[in-house]
């Protein structure tokens, strides 16, 4: 059973959440009171994490931290998003540095700043804003040709880099437009990903108009297919139920 020291509003702590869930492993959160200062104090300093960080993951008696050794050390245990060898195993660390320096680095602390502090100096906001979108910029250019950091399949880079994308468009600040939604939606329904393609909050008519234009005439994934996404994507649960 791993035990994952965490707390909701930490998007690095989803990233490995995310990689426990999806990877259908066994294991418990461990709440870390943040907002309580909790990471601060000399207990956790010395007892969790010296780094005074979360997430914190606890298995076979170790602790370790940073998201992205935790990242990698499940896909060697559980072999669910890992890279197939040496030459992937780099690209990978290769998008999980730059996402932790550039990405989450800088997605998470202009959300941090925006939502939960007061009296942030809007010249701070404004140039940790242009930083984020430089780097959104980097990956939706990646995106353009390939669904996934590595290719036709997610790997550990992906879910680091999905950690604080997911948070509502509210707190982090950044949304996501009609174009972003069906380029998205469109490259999952051409892969054969998808059972049914829609909206929900905050998606307008023009969202929905072009989702609906992105996936016309392309087939839904097929009742019982499985692929590295679909065991895990929306409908899985479903399926699974109907096969008991
Ligand atoms: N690079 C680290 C970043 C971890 C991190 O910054 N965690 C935040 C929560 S999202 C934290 O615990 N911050 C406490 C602090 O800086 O005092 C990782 O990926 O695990």
């Amino acid at each position: 059973m791993y035990r994952l020291h965490c707390f909701a509003q930490s998007g690095n702590c989803y990233k490995v959440a995310l990689m426990l869930a999806l990877s259908g492993v066994a294991w418990e959160p461990v709440f870390v009171d943040f907002f309580n200062g909790e990471t601060r104090g000399e207990r956790y300093r010395s007892e969790v994490n010296e780094l005074g960080e979360a997430p914190v993951l606890e298995a076979d008696g170790k602790r370790m931290s940073q998201s992205g050794v935790i990242l990698d050390f499940l896909a060697r245990e559980t072999g669910k998003f890992a890279p197939r060898d040496e030459a992937e195993r780099a690209e990978c660390w290769r998008w999980i540095l730059f996402d932790n320096h550039k990405f989450t680095g800088y997605v998470s602390v202009y959300r941090f700043l925006r939502t939960f502090m007061k009296d942030t100096d809007p010249a701070v906001l404004d140039f940790l804003k242009a930083r984020a979108e430089r780097a959104f910029a980097i990956a939706d250019k990646h995106f353009a040709s390939q669904a996934f950091l590595l290719g036709a399949n997610p790997t550990i880079a992906d879910i680091s880099m999905a950690g604080y994308v997911f948070f509502p468009v509210a707190e982090t600040g950044f949304d996501f437009g009609p174009a972003d939604m069906a380029r998205y939606l469109g490259e999952f329904a051409r892969g054969g990903l998808i059972n049914i393609a829609g909206g929900c909050c905050g998606n307008t008519p023009e969202h929905i108009a072009a989702i609906a234009k992105a996936v016309e005439g392309l087939p839904p994934r097929p009742f019982g297919a499985t692929n590295a996404v679909s065991s895990y994507a929306a409908g899985a649960r479903e399926e699974r139920e109907l096969a008991r």
